[in-house]
């Protein structure tokens, strides 16, 4: 029996830690670190679950008053959720640096002899924190490249989306979930606070290989490639679903298990797009890839964009496999009738 095999024969109920060891025994020279690092990340989880559970009652809500990297006004909770992670994740031991959202530089954990690099967004769909809207964490696994026992250069963040050994997301919604790929599957966990444990509530996610629903702020219209306007006129001549809350994980969790397409094209405002690259696009990317579905930049395989810069932007174009394709169809032909003329 394969582990996919048994992954699919285990009965819901199997708590993440299992899961995770299930996993490492499946590889004979697996040496357990990364199993660590994808347990340090979902002890995380939970002390900013906790965290955010409590806006409304303590002072967590609101902006500090400062601003990151990329200029946007930081809220406490996007604060407290980076402090946490960063951490869970210098004192779990098996990470070298980490490329933070909220931080412009890498941050270097001390733990030099460590063999992996972490990228994360810790609390994305800032402007839903105060309203109690689903907002989650985005994170990005790469073995580092430098030799162990060095300080980490850029160059370790910046090997390419082909390059993640593990991606996944927390989505603190109605419940909390966290889903994630070493690239061997997708699965979901649920988290019973009760308990205090992550179970297995999802196993082997796929896309639906269609969807009906579409997902993109509306409030740019004007400034949406003409390729995308034509898709999106097609989609409500199909009567298909317009469902977008401002918060990617929301949005792409929804979309992956019912089937849809998301969209952050260039605009005005933000002419490169506007999703991060290192810890938003390509994290993402390797998830619906692994789901059997499909993410570009408009242009090309996401996964494939080369990275020069650790917060740089990206359009995105991410979801199921038939969606996509017809997107990409869609601008192929725009582009041989410009061609043509
Ligand atoms: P953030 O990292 O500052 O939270 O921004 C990312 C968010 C995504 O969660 C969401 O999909 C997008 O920005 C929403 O942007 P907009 O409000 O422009 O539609
Ligand atoms: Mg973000």
């Amino acid at each position: 029996m394969t582990f996919l095999d048994e992954t699919i024969a285990l009965p819901v109920g199997v708590t993440l830690d299992r899961f995770i060891k299930r996993n490492q025994d499946a590889f004979p020279f697996a040496t357990g670190e990364l199993s660590q690092l994808l347990r340090d990340i979902a002890i995380a989880a939970k002390i900013v679950n906790r965290e955010i559970n409590k806006a409304g009652l303590v002072d967590v809500t609101g902006a500090i008053g400062t601003s990151n990297v990329q200029g946007e006004m930081q809220q406490k909770l996007d604060m407290i959720a980076h402090i946490r992670f960063m951490r869970a994740l210098r004192n779990g031991g098996e990470v070298a640096g980490i490329v933070s959202e909220e931080e412009e530089n890498i941050v270097m954990t001390g733990n030099d002899d460590a063999r992996y690099v972490v990228a994360i967004d810790p609390l994305d769909g800032s402007s839903n924190i105060d309203v109690n809207v689903s907002i989650g964490t985005i994170f990005s696994i790469y073995r580092r490249l430098s030799p162990v026992g060095t300080k980490v250069p850029l160059d370790d963040f910046l090997q390419g989306g082909d390059a993640q050994v593990a991606a996944g997301y927390v989505l603190y919604g109605s419940s909390t979930v966290l889903v994630y790929t070493t690239g061997h599957g997708v699965n979901g966990f649920t988290y019973e606070s009760s308990l205090g444990e992550f179970f297995l509530s999802y196993p082997t996610i796929k896309i639906p290989e269609d969807g009906s629903i579409y997902s993109i702020n509306d409030g740019n219209a004007l400034d949406f490639p003409e390729p995308i306007s034509d898709y999106l006129d097609t989609c409500r001549t199909r009567r298909y679903s317009s469902r977008y809350i401002g918060s990617l994980v929301g949005d792409f969790h929804r979309n992956l298990l019912k089937g849809g397409i998301y969209f952050y094209p260039p605009t005005a405002k933000t002419p490169n797009g506007k999703l991060r690259l290192l810890y938003e696009c390509y994290p993402l990317a390797f998830i619906i890839e692994q789901a059997g579905g499909l993410a570009t930049d408009g242009k090309q395989r996401l996964m494939e964009v080369k990275i020069k810069n650790l917060h740089q932007r990206s359009a995105l174009c991410i979801g199921s496999t038939n969606m996509v394709k017809e997107v990409e169809k869609i601008t192929l032909q725009k582009a041989e009738m410009l061609a043509a003329k």
